[in-house]
């Protein structure tokens, strides 16, 4: 029995980076011949979306050789009304049809609700009742886990706390698995009882700029742990390059090396800071910066924000520092002290060129 479990695709438009995502996941479904897809809550991003996507939704969640299980998360909490039809394969799963018992499985869905914690754990206590002896039980579930460190970020933009659970609740429960959504950032698994988990896929497309690196979902065999697997959906990556005077590189080149690496469905947000000589690069600031806009095109975001160059070459034909830089060259010492040290002394040597005056 293979499942396919993911999370938070947010939907909004027809077609856009969040679309294709499912388009791929739908793909993937089928190529891996999986029984069962489950989303975990959120699949669009408001009611409205809901209301207005449904008709196009409803020729890719049918006719599929598996069975699609959806759980309101606190995005779509109202969107799933009694009798809409999203598709001749969905089983909603809701406050009054909780659970759905198939030839392998028994699954229970706990649809996202502003539960108080006494009232988290009664209905846990009570669906577990409900389990099968004959079969593995899973717990479909929406909101927060609170024994990771979170922060408020990785649930996307949420304020506030969504149905807060622990591990612990669900210890001594007949939950094999606890499918859950709501966390974005990335994939987590936890195994809180001997072959039971807990399993969080993150969104499996980047909803905002929190969610970096390549997406996951969430494909495991039933009684097997769960496995992550990578997508290639649309993501954000970190580009970060920090330029160290003493090794003479250019800005550029180095910028250029990196873009090439950046994957086709990846935009790099962008971070370029520490020094470089304008005298030797041929560039002032605003050239250079001018220069990186363009080489980035549409590859890379927030480029004005992230550009924290330094040009130095106030300084950098003092004979203080340009010693300084070839002792630093000549020593093995790792990059971050490197950078620290060369912060120290270029801070210095500002201050002893213009400090006081
Ligand atoms: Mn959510």
């Amino acid at each position: 029995m293979k499942i396919l479990h993911t999370s938070d695709l947010h939907l909004k438009n027809v077609g856009d980076e969040r679309w294709q995502a499912l388009e791929e996941i739908l793909e993937l479904a089928k190529n891996e011949k999986v029984n069962l897809l489950i989303i975990s809550g959120d699949l669009f991003d408001r009611h409205y979306d809901a209301q207005n996507l449904r008709d196009k939704i409803r020729p890719l969640f049918s006719g599929n050789d598996f069975k699609i299980i959806i759980i309101p998360g606190n995005h779509d909490r109202d969107a799933f009304i009694k009798g809409y039809d999203f598709g001749s394969d969905v089983i909603v799963l809701d406050e009054e049809n909780y659970s759905v018992e198939l030839d392998d499985l028994k699954i229970f869905g706990m649809a996202f609700k502003e539960f108080t914690q006494d009232e988290i754990l009664k209905n846990l206590r009570k669906y577990s009742k409900e389990t099968t002896k004959e079969k593995p039980n899973i717990l479909v579930f929406h909101g927060e886990l609170l024994d990771v460190v979170y922060r408020p970020e990785d649930f996307g933009e949420e304020e506030k706390n969504y149905m807060p659970v622990k591990l612990a609740y669900f210890k001594g429960l007949n939950f094999d698995y606890i499918l859950a959504g709501h966390f974005h950032t990335g994939f987590y698994v936890n195994e809180f009882e001997k072959g039971k988990y807990f399993v969080y896929p993150g969104s499996p497309v980047s909803i905002t700029k929190k969610e970096t690196g390549k997406r996951k979902v969430n494909l495991m065999e039933i009684g097997a742990p769960p496995q992550e697997k990578e997508i290639d959906s649309f993501h954000y990556e970190r580009l970060e390059i920090f330029l160290d005077p003493s090794k003479n590189e250019n800005p550029l080149k180095i910028l250029q090396n990196r873009l090439k690496k950046l994957g086709k469905n990846a935009q790099g947000i962008l971070r370029m800071e520490g020094y470089y000589n304008s005298e030797v690069l041929g560039l002032t600031e605003e050239e250079l910066k001018r220069e990186i806009m363009r080489l980035c095109g549409d590859k890379c975001v927030d480029i004005d924000k992230g550009f924290r160059c330094i040009d130095l070459k106030i300084i950098a034909e003092d004979d203080i520092v340009k010693k300084f830089t070839k002792k630093l060259e000549q020593r093995n010492i790792d990059e971050e002290r490197r950078r620290d040290l060369f912060n120290l002394i270029v801070k210095a040597m500002l201050e002893l060129k213009y400090g006081g005056k």
